[in-house]
């Protein structure tokens, strides 16, 4: 009896070995509970970063939760990094954040309050905080960018260093997208040299969700089609020689699969240049969901044909494998 017992115990002790190796080892998809969209994912330190928009009705989106790993597996959540109450002229639609490391500081660019014409409050702000977890403080006490240019809502905002150390930020809903040369303290932009802030580089079927990275020398843009609540959003790019185009769209590159999930689209990358890996960090739709808010973060590889190419990225139940950046 005695025996039986302590088999007993060393069966159960080694079947839930066995589930946690297989568990600890893949992310699994989404790669943390909870309605979290367009995320925009990054590593500070060697540690992965996440930073989603909380998919919930417009007044009810009035924070950002960030998310942070050392493997890609375990998540730890930290949440209200940035909270409208920090932001006086914010009050709603609270979206897709952008972050950058500078100066030994945090600069985490957002959307609030879905302006819908020049008369509306609201735009494209800029949050400042010590540490990736924030918390994220107002920068400018208004918005970055407050307009309409070049018929681009000012949402959806991505910032871009190139080769040379110059930032730019690259952003907009409505179809069209802009980029634009950030100052040096992130408090406005500098003119290009036809005297113009706002240049248009939008290409064909953009509709929102920018990204721009460089590999080989190329600039990749890569941007969301379709509309976002529906089964087709989707993500496509585009390669030039510069950051200003032109850029002729080559196709899509990730959106649903019938088997899997619905609406995979605005996205962002983790890039390890040391490890020659690229993981898309997108969201996507449940089979089972049809509400348009109902949108899960989750990560599955990127990988490049002999030539350059974008692949198209295969969406998963089981996200990645463990991975230290280091
Ligand atoms: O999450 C709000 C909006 O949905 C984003 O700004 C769009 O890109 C779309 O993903």
């Amino acid at each position: 009896m005695k025996y039986l017992f302590s088999s007993l115990l060393l069966l159960s002790a080694l079947t839930s070995f066995a589930q946690d190796t297989k568990t600890i080892k893949q992310s699994g998809n989404p790669i943390f509970p909870g309605w979290y969209a367009d995320p925009e994912a990054a590593v500070f330190n060697n540690k992965y970063w996440v930073y989603p928009t909380y998919s919930a009705k417009y007044k009810e989106q009035v924070f950002l939760d960030a998310f942070s790993s050392d493997d890609l597996v375990k998540w730890k959540k930290h949440p209200h990094v940035l909270d409208t109450a920090a932001v006086k002229w914010a009050n709603k639609a609270m979206w897709a954040p952008a972050i950058v490391q500078k100066d030994k500081k945090y600069y985490l660019f957002f959307g609030a309050n879905d302006i819908q014409s020049d008369n509306e409050v609201g735009g494209i702000g800029v949050a400042v905080a010590d540490k990736p977890e924030g918390p994220f403080k107002d920068h400018l006490g208004k918005p970055l960018v407050d307009k309409f240019h070049n018929g681009a809502q000012p949402i959806d905002q991505f910032v871009f260093k190139d080769k040379d150390g110059q930032y730019y930020l690259i952003y907009g809903g409505w179809k069209h997208c802009n980029i634009a040369k950030l100052n040096k303290d992130f408090t406005g932009f500098l003119p290009f040299d036809d005297g113009k802030i706002f240049k248009e580089i939008t290409p064909d079927n953009y509709v929102e969700g920018p990204y721009m990275f460089i590999r080989n020398g190329k600039y990749y843009f890569m941007w969301s089609e379709g509309g976002w609540t529906g089964p087709d959003y989707s993500v496509a790019y585009a390669v030039s020689d510069s950051p200003f185009g032109p850029f002729k769209r080559v196709g899509k590159i990730l959106q649903q699969d019938a088997t899997i999930a619905r609406g995979a689209g605005h996205h962002s990358l983790i890039i390890n240049e040391k490890k020659n890996k690229y993981y898309i960090v997108y969201h996507r739709r449940p089979l089972t969901e049809t509400d348009g808010n109902h949108r899960e973060t989750c990560i599955d590889e990127m990988k490049f044909d002999a030539d350059g190419m974008i692949l198209p990225v295969k969406i998963t139940k089981e996200g990645v494998k463990a991975q230290k950046f280091k």
